[in-house]
């Protein structure tokens, strides 16, 4: 006797309670099986849980290749360049990072992802444009999806309104969220549908009002890096060495709140139990001197001192 659709998504939403990744992969593929019939109510229930496996298993690959890379992710923040075939992105690239992308007339010149890195404020950063696969579907394809989950910071790029409708539509479809800003937590995959965005337009084109996201013009190219680094907003620690030389490469974080011990943990993890203090100098050289504990919080631009008991 078959069961009523709502007792039967209360049995099943108890089952998933608290279950997440692929432990609820796991239970999903169980009730799949579990459920016999594959009509009315319970082709609508089956329906539902094959899209729910179908989006986990890709968050699940996207996250597990994001932290194949961890390092060198944690190091050089990405930016994806997309936008609808001829949108101008390998051009874009070429002239922020000085790369030879091909660039054409014709649709769809880009078959496999192409990559550029340029330097901004000490800051390595990547750029990766994705083969237009077709428009209306480049997003469906499994590996562009785990590519588009696991960035750092989304670039829209378009040159009409339409352009953007068309991207912006798929990312929804996709329930993919736009914020203007990194979460608080950096690069950590906590909530991988909700990405860093803005949108780079043609000099021509309004105001495109969406989720608050930023707009810039397509040549002005000082503002895009700006707005790069503005929405990734690294926090770049200097260390002082023991000759009172500041080094030249700060030590960077991705997240918003970053305390002495964690530099501690970074450059020298071995020497945690022998930390006695630390001398700060505050937004840099010429800053306020303070000296301060393990627990003191960091600001973008401090020049830190650490000392160690013998
Ligand atoms: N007028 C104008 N043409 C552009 C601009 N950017 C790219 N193009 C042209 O648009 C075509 C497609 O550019 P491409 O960078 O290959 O686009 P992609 O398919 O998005 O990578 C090429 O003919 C470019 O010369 C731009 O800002 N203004
Ligand atoms: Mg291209």
């Amino acid at each position: 006797m078959p069961k009523p659709y709502s007792v039967m998504m209360d049995e099943i939403n108890s089952r998933l309670k608290g279950k997440v990744g692929d432990e609820r992969a796991k239970e999903i593929r169980l009730l799949l099986k579990e459920i016999q019939f594959d009509v009315g109510d319970y082709r609508k229930i089956k329906d539902k849980l094959r899209r729910e496996l179908k989006e986990i298993e890709t968050m699940e690959q996207a996250k597990k290749a994001s932290r194949k890379s961890t390092k060198t992710k944690k190091e050089t923040p990405q930016i994806l360049v997309i936008g609808t075939t001829n949108s101008g992105k390998s051009t874009l690239i070429n002239n922020l990072c000085g790369t030879e992308i091909p660039v054409g007339d014709y649709e769809y010149t880009t078959t496999e992802p192409q990559y550029g890195a340029l330097e901004y404020e000490g800051i390595k950063f990547q750029l990766v444009e994705l083969p237009a696969i077709s428009e209306g579907g480049w997003i469906y394809d499994k590996s562009t999806l785990a590519l588009v989950y696991s960035t750092d910071c989304l670039l829209i790029l378009g040159k009409s309104f339409e352009d953007f409708t068309i991207v912006l539509s798929e990312l929804e479809e996709q329930n993919i969220e736009l914020v203007e800003k990194r979460l608080s937590d950096g690069f950590a995959q906590t909530s991988p549908r909700r990405i860093p965005a803005f949108l780079v337009k043609k000099e021509n084109l309004g105001f495109i009002s969406y989720n608050s996201l930023k707009n810039v013009f397509v040549n002005d190219l000082d503002e895009i890096k700006r707005t790069m680094f503005e929405i990734i907003k690294p926090v770049r620690i200097f260390t002082m060495n023991s000759f009172n030389e500041i080094e030249d490469r700060p030590v960077v974080f991705y997240n918003d709140t970053v305390i002495v011990e964690d530099v501690v943990n970074k450059i020298s993890k071995s020497k945690i139990d022998i930390f006695k203090d630390a001398l700060i100098l505050e937004g840099g050289p010429t800053g306020r001197r303070k000296r301060v504990g393990i627990s003191y919080e960091l600001h973008d631009n401090d020049v830190i001192h650490l000392t160690f008991h013998k």
